[in-house]
C-alpha cells in the first residue's frame, strides 16, 4: 500500500493519502484547497484513482480541496452528518466503513468535541484523529458545536482504549510532530494523561486562543465542500447524481427526515401571513441567487451562514417571533428551519416549492 502524510505550510494541517498500487484505489483525508494541482499530480504519478476525499470535521482554518476533488477526478466527498455540509455525496456516521483495494477499510469513530461533527479514520493501525487527539495536546472545543466533556469522553472512552501501538496521525501539528501513539498519548499527554474529566474541561475552558484567521471564510466554504459561490451547484437539488452513493445518509433522505420535523406552507398562506405582518422573512439562498431576485423584505441568510450570522442578526433576537424561510425549491429552507429549530426557535415556518413556487403564484 501507498502511504502519505501531506503538510500545508501556511496553515500547519496535514492531508494523508492512503492508496493501492494495485486496485489503483485512492483516499484523501483532509485535503487542503491551495494543493489541489499537487494531489493531482500525485495520483497521476501513481496512476491512482480518488475514490473518496473525506474530512474529519468541517475545518475553521482552511478551506477543503475536496470539492474541487469531486469536480476534477468524480471523487465522492464525505463528510459528518452532523456537519451540516449537505452538499457532500456521503453523509458519514459513526461505525460507517468505507471500503477500498479489495479488503482494505477504513472505519469512522465519532469523536465530538472540537466540532460537534468531528470523527476520526482508523485504518489497519494508523488512526487519522483530525483535530479531536493531537500529539502532546488536542483541538479547541470554542466554536462549532465544541464540548470539552464529549472530547474527553470520546478520546478516553473510544480512542485510548485501541491497541497502545496504534499510530496516531493528527489533523495538525504547530510543532513540527509528525506521528504519535495511542500508549505515548494516553500516558504523556500533558492536557489529558492523569486528568479528570473536570480537569480537562477546565483546561480547555481556559485555553483563551485567538479565533482562527480564515474562519469566517473557512467554515462556510467548507458546509459546500470548499468550493466557493460561483463553483458552487445548488446544494440540494443539483447535485450530480450521476455518482454512485454509498447506502448511507443521502442529501435527499435529510430533507425528507427534516420536512417531518418541521412545519410548511404553501406560497398562498405565505402571503396571508406576510400580509398580517410581525414576520421575519429569510431567504437561505446564496447571495448570487438573491441578488438575481427575491421577496421584497427578505433578508439573505445563506444555509452555510446560518450557525454563524443567526446570533449577529437583531431581527431574530426574538425566538419566539413567527420566521418564514424560503430557497429555491423549498428543499434547502427545510434544512434551514430544522437548525433554527434545533438552535430554540419555536415559530420557524419553511416555504413549500420556494422562490420558484412563489413567483409562479405571482
Ligand atoms: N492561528 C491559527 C489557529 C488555528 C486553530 O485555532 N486551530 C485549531 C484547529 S482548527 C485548534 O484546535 N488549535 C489547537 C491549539 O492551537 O492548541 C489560525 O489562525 O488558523
Ligand atoms: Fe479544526
Amino acid at each position: 500500500m501507498l502511504f502519505k502524510q501531506l503538510f500545508d505550510h501556511e496553515t500547519w494541517t496535514y492531508t494523508y493519502l492512503i492508496a493501492d498500487p494495485v486496485s489503483k484505489d485512492a483516499i484523501l483525508i483532509d485535503p487542503v484547497n491551495t494543493h489541489i494541482d499537487k494531489y493531482i499530480e500525485l495520483l497521476k504519478a501513481h496512476d491512482l484513482q480518488l475514490k473518496y476525499s473525506l474530512e474529519t470535521h468541517v475545518h475553521a482554518d482552511h478551506i477543503t480541496a475536496s470539492g474541487l476533488l469531486r469536480q476534477r477526478l468524480g471523487a465522492q466527498t464525505g463528510v459528518s452528518g452532523l456537519c451540516g455540509a449537505e452538499s457532500a455525496d456521503i453523509q458519514i456516521q459513526d461505525g460507517d466503513v468505507f471500503k477500498f483495494a479489495g479488503d482494505e477499510q477504513l472505519k469512522v469513530i465519532a469523536t465530538p468535541g472540537h466540532t460537534r461533527g468531528s470523527i476520526s479514520f482508523l485504518w489497519r493501525d494508523r488512526l487519522f484523529t483530525g483535530d479531536s487527539l493531537l500529539i502532546g495536546g488536542c483541538g479547541r472545543t470554542d466554536f462549532q458545536g465544541g464540548d470539552a466533556g464529549a472530547q474527553y469522553d470520546c478520546i478516553t472512552q473510544r480512542l485510548f482504549t485501541l491497541p497502545d501501538e496504534t499510530l496516531v496521525y493528527p489533523g495538525h501539528d504547530y510543532q513540527q510532530h509528525w506521528v504519535s501513539s495511542i500508549m505515548q498519548e494516553r500516558t504523556i499527554n500533558p492536557r489529558l494523561a492523569g486528568k479528570t474529566r473536570e480537569q480537562f474541561i477546565e483546561i480547555m475552558n481556559n485555553l483563551n486562543l485567538p479565533k482562527p484567521r480564515l474562519i469566517d471564510e473557512a467554515v462556510p466554504a467548507n458546509r459546500y465542500c470548499g468550493l466557493d459561490e460561483n463553483e458552487r451547484q445548488d446544494a440540494v437539488t443539483l447535485r450530480d447524481e450521476t455518482l454512485p452513493l454509498r447506502a448511507t445518509t443521502k442529501t435527499e433522505d435529510l430533507v425528507a427526515a427534516a420536512k417531518q420535523r418541521i412545519t410548511e406552507i404553501n406560497v398562498a398562506k405565505s402571503k396571508q401571513l406576510l400580509a398580517q405582518g410581525n414576520i421575519v422573512l429569510i431567504d437561505t439562498r446564496e447571495e448570487s441567487e438573491y441578488a438575481a431576485g427575491h421577496i421584497d423584505g427578505a433578508l439573505l441568510l445563506p444555509r452555510g451562514m446560518l450557525e454563524f450570522k443567526v446570533g449577529n442578526m437583531p431581527e431574530l433576537a426574538d425566538k419566539a417571533k413567527t420566521i418564514l424561510i424560503y430557497c429555491r425549491l423549498g428543499n434547502r429552507s427545510a434544512l434551514a428551519a430544522q437548525t433554527l429549530q434545533q438552535l430554540g426557535y419555536t415559530n420557524v415556518l419553511s416555504m413549500a416549492g420556494g422562490f420558484e413556487a412563489w413567483k409562479s403564484n405571482a
